[in-house]
């Protein structure tokens, strides 16, 4: 049985739109999920959307639709902006589900029976925006960062877990398994948290339910509680893990939310697996370590100048600018440009420079260069190489080494240093065939064999380009695996299989483009153009009025309410249109010169105004029997007058 590789994301709430941030945690863990694959092992990626907690329930609260409406209505954008950034996830989990709810239940049983969680009454400050109880230090912090309006005080009926019975476990589980959590500064966050200033005895135990919020799981037996949105959420990827997976291997989080993940979360589970004899005072029983995550990757934050993204501060970066190059483009920029634990601020003009700088002349110059020298020189048919001079050699080693180098960093997460490395060697590839001149070579039939060694050695480090990038751009890498003439799909193939002098199996074909340049100032001309000036209201131009009349004369026009039931064209002219009118006491020909404006059939049904006391009229040979009333433009173009819906046929209007 191949090895088996389970990837997680938080799960997002659904209380607003995804942003550049969603965007890179989930693009990260595709980026693993696909190398994974290639490394010939059964991949499960799980990502989906948090939807209970009072953050949601507010938000509902605002726009007057229930939670589930808003769940309903914001985790399609999750999941379609997944779909167009090409991501592989196996399943989207959604914490409403049944099966979801179900798993908290049984579990809040479990550990109520185990005695882990209990009842008790709670007195202290709270934080709105974290929805967690703050102890008097936690809240000095928050006050300091000025967040002190967001903390009130409460009393009430809790059900706590005994996350104090745990620390001694957790300590452990830092000291002996540092890879619990990465990087190493943001573990050592966590060990400082779990016992600030080495001291044991710190942690609390933690509040797992509500009653001032409904919009929840309910406490099974207990329903005026709801389950704390924490111990709710983080329990997703036990309730949607696929058979045989548990336990992941690697679960991405922003830094913002490693606290939950590395000190809640492995406390939830060790109550849940810890069996009876196994002592939490003595030594963490390797057992359970098995059963625990394989490690937290914790990253930082992508940040406009010195500030995290906000709705407030509207810096938001949302995904539709990164895919306006493309999806690859995006992936290519956020797994580039990250390293992963520290923050980075976004630029969007540094976006573009990356773009062409990697895309558009380093990978997909030398391509199409090498390419259509094969092409040129070779007819397409990839020569076998020798090794000439110095040059030659030391451009096949650095070869050689390039995809175990990358897979080694890889293998740590860090894709900015892989891919670093990678374009590193792309730009010396620059220099070599600025070296050899193979063009100079070409025209000498005495320099074949060099210049055999000089497109065989680009030929290679192209196709090993492709196969290492094929996880982060799925789609150009196999542009470029097909532009060198390799069969099917590059993203199915495996690392372990792949040959760096392997013969190539046939010609090359023309080079595809990989990426188009993109036009930086005009782009951001375009970007910062002005909205469309609104449309000034046309100048009406009022016609005369007429003369006065007196009551009387007005009152003999009879106007009815009539509706159109039948409706044709009046052959031959330009303007007529025949209708059948029913006025509730009578049905009428009546012919309107409406043809310019409406086509019979947006006639039929509509209800209409009629001057029902005219003298009847032949026009192009019909009698009509009345006349509708329009109002009309300087340029005679009528609009129909509509009765309210209410108004019956035959109804006077006066
Ligand atoms: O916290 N830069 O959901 P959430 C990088 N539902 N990543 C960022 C970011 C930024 N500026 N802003 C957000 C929640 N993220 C909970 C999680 S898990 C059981 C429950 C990313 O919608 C980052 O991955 O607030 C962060 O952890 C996540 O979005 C928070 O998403």
């Amino acid at each position: 049985m191949s090895k088996r590789f389970y990837i997680t994301t938080p799960i997002y709430y659904v209380n607003d739109k995804p942003h550049i941030g969603h965007t890179y945690t989930t693009v990260l863990a595709d980026v693993l999920a696909r190398h994974h694959r290639m490394m010939g092992e059964e991949v499960y990626f799980l990502t989906g959307t948090d939807e209970h907690g009072q953050k949601i329930e507010k938000t509902a609260a605002a726009r007057g639709i229930t939670p589930q409406q808003l769940a309903d209505e914001v985790m399609p954008n999750f999941e379609n902006l997944w779909k167009r950034m090409g991501l592989t996830n196996d399943y989207f989990v959604r914490t409403t589900h049944a099966q979801h709810k179900a798993v908290i239940q049984e579990r809040f049983k479990q550990l109520l029976g185990t005695g882990d969680i209990y009842k008790a009454t709670y007195k202290g400050l709270y934080s709105v925006s974290d929805e967690a109880y703050v102890t008097e230090t936690q809240a000095k912090e928050l006050q300091a960062q000025g967040l002190a309006h967001q903390l009130v005080e409460l009393e009430e009926e809790s059900y706590f877990f005994k996350l104090s019975a745990y620390e001694n476990w957790l300590i452990q589980l830092y000291e002996k398994y540092p890879e619990f959590a990465l990087p190493d500064f943001r573990l050592n966050e966590v060990k400082q948290f779990v016992a600030p200033g080495g001291e044991r005895g710190n942690l609390q135990d933690l509040s797992i339910s509500r009653t001032s919020i409904t919009w929840g799981i309910p406490v099974p037996g207990d329903d005026k509680h709801v389950v704390y949105v924490w111990f709710d959420a983080l329990l997703n990827y036990l309730s949607a893990c696929k058979d045989g997976f548990w336990p992941p291997q690697v679960q991405l989080v922003g830094k913002d939310i490693l606290r939950f993940h590395a000190v809640y979360w492995p406390a939830f589970l060790m109550a849940m697996f810890r069996q009876e004899g196994e002592d939490l005072n003595g030594e963490l029983p390797a057992r359970i370590r098995a059963l625990l995550p394989g490690t937290i990757l914790a990253h930082g934050w992508w940040l406009m100048g010195e500030d995290k993204m906000s709705k407030s501060k509207g810096n938001i970066v949302r995904p539709d600018d990164l895919l306006r190059f493309g999806s690859d483009a995006g992936r290519y920029f956020l797994l580039r440009d990250m390293q992963i634990g520290y923050d980075r601020s976004f630029s969007f003009e540094g976006f573009m420079e990356r773009l062409n700088a990697d895309l558009a002349n380093g990978l997909g110059n030398l391509a199409s260069r090498s390419i259509s020298m094969i092409q040129r020189y070779r007819a397409g048919v990839v020569p076998t190489a020798e090794i000439f001079d110095d040059l030659d050699k030391e451009v096949e080693e650095q070869g050689r080494k390039l995809a175990p180098e990358y897979l080694a960093l890889a293998e740590k997460h860090d894709f900015s240093d892989a891919l670093d490395k990678l374009w590193a060697y792309l730009r010396y590839l620059d220099g070599y065939i600025v070296k050899a001149e193979p063009w100079k070579l070409a025209k000498d039939e005495a320099n074949k064999a060099k210049l055999d060694t000089v497109l065989c050695q680009l030929y290679r480090s192209l196709r090993a380009t492709a196969i290492l990038t094929a996880p982060v751009m799925p789609e150009l890498s196999q542009l470029l695996w097909e532009s060198l003439g390799m069969p099917g799909k590059v993203g199915e193939q495996r690392f372990a299989a792949f040959q760096y002098e392997a013969p190539a199996p046939g010609p090359v074909a023309d080079p595809k483009p990989l990426f188009q340049r993109i036009d930086k100032e005009s782009v951001l001309n375009e970007m910062n153009a002005p909205a469309a000036a609104p449309v000034a209201p046309k100048a009406v131009e009022y016609a005369p009025l007429k003369e006065n009349i007196d009551y009387d004369t007005f009152a003999k026009t009879d106007l009815r309410v009539g509706l159109v039931i039948d409706a044709e064209a009046v052959p031959k002219s330009k303007k007529l249109i025949k209708m059948t009118v029913d006025l509730g006491f009578e049905k009428r020909t009546i012919l309107g010169g409406i043809k310019e404006a409406y086509a019979p059939e947006q006639l039929v049904g509509r209800k209409i105004v009629v001057v029902a006391n005219l003298e009847p009229r032949a026009l192009m040979g019909i009698q009509s029997h009345g006349m509708l009333l329009a109002a009309s433009d300087a340029n005679n173009m009528p609009f129909l007058i509509a009765p309210p819906a209410e108004a019956e046929p035959g109804f006077i209007v006066k």
